[in-house]
């Protein structure tokens, strides 16, 4: 790593040149592109000059942006060597990007070397979600319990910062992936990573599959998918969205079935059948809905919000000494990073789960292309006011373990 062998005198310096850099940028608010725009960045009359303009400003944007929002964690968090290791990857590619931007657009080299460049960068940030987990694991060992208002402070950084790490990575993949000089022939309507002509219905049957794969490499079977279609047909096709992402999509899927199949198999373990899963696809004039729903006992109410929590989701790591085998699914950051790529172009994934029958997991997305704009957080005050206001008292009481004993007159708070 560069930042590591550069001179002490000069690293200070790189630093202060840096911070500069970030207190510039982070003054500009992030641009969101809806998926038209992707489209046209990706289509024939694409101009690479004109893409390679607009990100040397916005990547940098961006970037500068979530920084700020790094140096704001709490110094036990940001201190974590995990923590310091991400921060360093921020400031390397931070200022790779800003090197272009006194160089000559109309220049071939310069639009090659930075396509390498964003490859190089991508690559580098490549661990960033293992790393960020290693450092609240780090947080916790040091500093022992959780409590809510670290829990809350954590869960409002990490949806912001993995939302602005998978625009930046978004931004990238488009720009290399149209700009390399490879067009991709099995896939002639994907453009990047967005597939024009995407069969939603299909993408659930390969998510199912690979997730069956896994399935039966854990457990003797894996229950049955049965699909059903509402409204497919009825429309029109050049109003649809293109699915960004596919792979974002069949990624979250593929998480879903696993979890659905993990409670299935273990809540039947005594019966010789297995119910089905169950998904719903509805696709109308506003919304894409994918219902996905399982009978494996489900979730009861007051675990619900864990599901969701990166801090929980760290927490006990599964023993695999007593289980001889791999986890299947449901540790890690699976869901909540799902539920970030569906906010991201302005949907959403939710659980409904009743202990004792099972679990309804629905994912939104946007019917229309003009619906889909990304959804991206911004550096402001408001924000500057969640990462200050960290240690004040809850607004609701706690109940009491002991009984309240009614006779005893209650004291001022
Ligand atoms: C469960 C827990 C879960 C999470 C996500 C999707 C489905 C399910 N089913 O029991």
């Amino acid at each position: 790593q560069l930042v590591y062998r550069t001179h002490l005198g000069s690293l200070v310096r790189t630093a202060a040149l840096v911070s500069k850099h970030i207190e510039h940028f982070s003054r500009f608010s992030p641009s969101p592109l809806s998926m038209k725009q992707f489209l046209d960045f990706g289509s024939t009359s694409a101009c690479e000059r004109t893409s390679f303009v607009f990100l040397r400003q916005e990547l940098p944007v961006r970037l500068s942006n979530i920084m700020k929002e790094i140096s704001l964690l709490p110094d036990r968090l940001l201190a974590t060597p995990s923590v310091q290791l991400v921060e360093t990857w921020y400031i390397q590619s931070l200022t790779e990007i800003l090197d272009f931007l006194d160089k000559n657009p109309d220049d071939h080299r310069v639009l090659e070397t930075f396509v390498e460049v964003l490859e190089g960068v991508r690559n580098r940030h490549n661990e960033v979600v293992p790393t960020m987990a290693q450092g609240v694991i780090e947080y916790k060992d040091a500093f022992g319990r959780q409590d809510a208002v670290t829990d809350h402070n954590i869960q409002y950084f990490m949806d912001r910062f993995y939302t602005s790490r998978i625009s930046i990575r978004m931004l990238i993949n488009q720009h290399s992936l149209v700009f390399n000089g490879n067009s991709n022939p099995a896939h002639p309507y994907t453009i990047g990573c967005i597939d024009s002509k995407c069969d939603v219905t299909e993408v659930v049957r390969d998510a199912y599959e690979s997730a069956k794969l896994l399935c039966e490499q854990y457990y003797l079977g894996a229950p049955e998918l049965e699909l059903t279609q509402m409204n497919g047909e009825a429309q029109p096709q050049n109003t649809l969205s293109p699915l960004h992402g596919v792979y974002s999509l069949t990624h979250s899927l593929t998480h879903s079935f696993l979890n659905a199949m993990r409670a299935t198999i273990e809540t039947h373990e005594a019966s010789r059948t297995l119910p089905p899963i169950r998904v719903l696809v509805a696709l109308a004039e506003e919304d894409l809905s994918i219902k996905m729903s399982d009978r494996g006992g489900g979730v009861p109410f007051r675990k619900m919000e864990r599901v969701f929590s990166y801090m929980y989701s760290t927490a006990p790591r599964p023993s695999m000494e007593h289980t001889h085998r791999a986890p299947l699914a449901g540790f890690g950051y699976g869901l909540p990073i799902s539920r970030l790529y569906a906010r991201y172009f302005q949907g959403d994934l939710q659980l409904y789960s009743m202990e004792g029958f099972g679990t309804d997991a629905v994912i939104h997305l946007k019917a229309l292309s003009t619906d889909s704009v990304e959804r991206l957080p911004v550096f402001n005050k408001t924000a500057l006011r969640h990462y200050k206001l960290s240690l004040e008292a809850d607004d609701w009481c706690v109940p009491s373990s002991e009984p309240l004993d009614l006779a005893v007159q209650r004291s001022a708070k």
